[in-house]
């Protein structure tokens, strides 16, 4: 992988374009440009849209302007790798084959000058999250999948909303959030232990980097209140904030 490596997550693209959205969107594109001129690597770590079901021969149209912002990215030469998430996991050839470098279905891991990433989505790992591991198995399920795809895409998109629906409530207390660092810093200690440098994760909505036994855990944040991203220079990985109020 080129460096700089870039990682964001959580963007949840929106199907409905309010103005705030447009707006939101447009930062996302301003940090894609500066992304541009840097060049490098790229990696979204999962959530990318709020919600995505791609058919055989149709794919959603309101995410136009970020596959244009995307094909620039890689036509200056920017990898992009996409981790799928839980709201954006039923992909066909157009993300896979046209829009990303790579797409992957579950966690990853890779080297880059000698640091080792571990680099997951990041759902269904809390321990007391049983119910919503039950869900994923059903609704990643080639089943659950084939059915979808002959429901007519009007009333597929009911199921969107509901989706989406499920995950407004991104913002947790501060106690809430502490039990879920805890336990994620306990996954990444484990992959420390088997020799990885950096154990990345999304997800949660919350930005955070937390050293651990010479290695680090990090919460990507989102770009729907933190703007946040994390870039490894090739020395250090660090959790950044997109400074958009200055951006032109
Ligand atoms: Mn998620």
């Amino acid at each position: 992988m080129d460096l700089p490596v870039y990682f964001i997550s959580d963007i949840h693209l929106m199907l409905k374009k309010s103005d705030s959205e447009v707006r939101r969107q447009n930062i996302l594109f301003q940090f894609l440009r500066h992304v541009k001129e840097s060049g490098g690597t790229l990696v979204i770590n999962g959530d990318l849209f709020d919600f995505y079901f791609e058919y055989k021969d149709v794919i959603p149209k309101s995410y136009v302007p970020f596959y244009h912002e995307i094909l620039k990215l890689r036509e200056a030469g920017v990898k992009v790798h996409f981790i799928l998430g839980n709201h954006d996991y039923w992909v066909r050839d157009f993300i896979t084959e046209t829009l990303f470098d790579h797409t992957y279905s579950s966690d990853i891991s890779f080297e880059v000058n000698s640091k080792k990433f571990f680099v997951t989505h990041g759902d269904g790992y809390l321990s007391w999250d049983t119910g919503y591991r039950l869900l994923k198995g059903f609704i990643r399920s080639r089943l659950f999948m084939w059915t979808y795809r002959w429901l007519h895409p009007r009333m597929g998109y009911v199921f969107a909303r509901w989706i989406s629906k499920k995950g407004e409530h991104y913002h947790h207390s501060d106690e809430y959030n502490k039990k879920i660092t805890d336990e994620m810093a306990i996954h990444a200690q484990k992959r420390i232990a088997e020799g990885f440098d950096y154990f990345i994760t999304g997800h949660y909505h919350q930005a955070k980097e937390l050293p651990l036994n010479g290695g680090k855990l990090l919460i990507l944040g989102d770009w729907l209140s933190f703007f946040s991203y994390a870039k490894f220079d090739g020395h250090d990985l660090k959790l950044h904030f997109w400074k958009h109020n200055e951006a032109p």
